[in-house]
């Protein structure tokens, strides 16, 4: 599928910062040396309703990791799925009385606004699950011949027993994955399963479900995890430099399509560094489709929100903390964005040469937005303090803020 349009990214003076972040899997920094082309795989939405504020949050995290590694002057080959066919997604549709590929289109649709209006740069990559399925069913073949892969009254399983690596992405004992396992789309109670927590690779057709040639699978759909693993070896290959999503993703999601991928390559890891987002809660609990506490980023749109307050409001809060969205955070960000179109509106001002540097140096240390910001704040209280007469000062913040943290002043 096509993704959406790149906003321009403007070149900065002097020399960018080589990406220090946290790991899930070591549990701590890694120092990512990607060479000229950096490799990252960002999970994408299940398109059954409208992006909210936490999906938002999760995307901006890795659209800064992008931006770093293009401050390096790497090329950034990023891949994102959309999961357009999935059991909430049916359910939705069914529950609304809707066609369900009529829903993923019309909610990938608005994503992609949301995504161009917020200056999110686009992957390089978009695929759906439906059209990587040619290239999943290979996939699940292969394991079953590897014996990796079982039978179950026509479904297809995955033995996480075959991966010598599994559980090295999220560190979970068993108990903690059997829940939840349960918790996100797993089937741990199901009997004839050989361990528990194996996931589904294929599900075979179900009556008033959609369903694809599936070759010796028979007719069915795919399972999640193996999804975004075709995708993203397809277009990535293996140990790539970051594998993404919120922190709900670490397990079963990122943990199982590390061992699919790991099984069927026989190469460890699948990816450098699994790096995972904090949940944005609302009122008290995660903002979730299934909860329906949302605040969706159309929305706000809709109501006059300028997209760049929305952005700044997202990089006031450290990407891997949870946290809580509320008016204020947002009336806080349109009060920030006023203050620095403000700065940068005059003529001169007092010089941003470290400033450049500050910005860089918070955003490379583990994507440090808040400390970015704090930055930027800095040299606009000295502007209306004091001013200066560095004429390319004004310009120079803007295309940092433009360039790091995708906002336009
Ligand atoms: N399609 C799958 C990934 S392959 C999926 O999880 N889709 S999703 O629409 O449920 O979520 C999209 C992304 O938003 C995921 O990375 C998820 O971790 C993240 N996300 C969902 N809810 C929140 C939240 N409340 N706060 C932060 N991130 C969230
Ligand atoms: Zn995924």
């Amino acid at each position: 599928m096509h993704a959406w349009p790149a906003s321009e990214v403007p070149a900065l003076p002097g020399q960018g910062r080589d990406l220090r972040i946290h790991d899930t899997a070591t549990d701590g920094p890694v120092t990512l040396d990607p060479g000229p082309v950096a490799r990252i795989y960002v999970c994408g939405i299940t398109p059954y309703d409208a992006t909210h504020m936490g999906h938002a949050a999760t995307y901006n995290a890795f659209d800064l990791v992008q931006r770093v590694w293009l401050d390096t002057k790497r090329q950034v080959h990023y891949v994102q799925n959309v999961t357009d066919v999935d059991d909430p997604l049916l359910e939705r549709a069914t529950r609304d009385g809707v066609d369900w590929a009529d829903l993923a289109v019309q909610e990938t649709t608005l994503f992609r606004e949301d995504m161009t209006a917020l200056r999110m740069l686009p992957p390089r990559h978009y695929i759906g699950a439906v059209e990587a399925i040619p290239g999943i069913v290979p996939l699940v073949e292969r394991l079953r011949d590897l014996g990796a892969a079982y039978d179950l009254d026509g479904d297809v399983y995955f033995s996480v027993d075959a991966d010598p690596h599994f559980g090295q992405v999220s560190n979970l004992d068993a108990a903690a994955m059997r829940v939840l396992s349960a918790e996100r789309g797993g089937d741990p109670d199901r009997p004839g399963k050989k361990n528990p927590l194996d996931p589904m690779l294929w599900l075979a057709a179900r009556e008033g479900e959609p369903s694809w040639d599936g070759g010796t699978l028979g007719r069915g759909r795919p399972g999640w995890h193996i999804e975004c693993v075709a995708i993203a070896l397809d277009h990535l290959g293996m140990t790539f430099d970051v594998q993404g999503g919120g922190s709900d993703l670490a397990f079963p999601h990122h943990e199982m399509g590390a061992s699919h991928a790991q099984v069927l390559t026989g190469e460890f890891p699948m990816a450098k560094a699994y790096v995972h987002a904090g949940m944005v809660g609302l009122d008290g609990e995660k903002m979730s489709k299934s909860k329906g506490n949302l605040v969706f980023v159309s929305a706000l749109r809709r109501d006059g929100v300028d997209p760049a307050a929305i952005r700044l409001a997202l990089h006031s809060h450290h990407y891997r903390s949870d946290w809580e969205w509320t008016d204020q955070v947002l009336q806080d960000a349109v009060d920030r964005l006023g203050r620095w179109r403000a700065a940068v509106s005059r003529p001169d001002g007092p010089s941003a040469d470290a400033l450049v540097d500050e910005v860089r140096e918070a955003l490379a240390n583990d994507l440090d937005a808040p400390a970015a910001l704090a930055a930027v704040d800095r040299w606009a209280a000295r502007q209306e303090a004091e001013g200066g007469t560095d004429i390319g000062a004004p310009g120079l913040v803007s295309r940092t803020v433009d360039a790091l943290l995708g906002v336009a002043l």
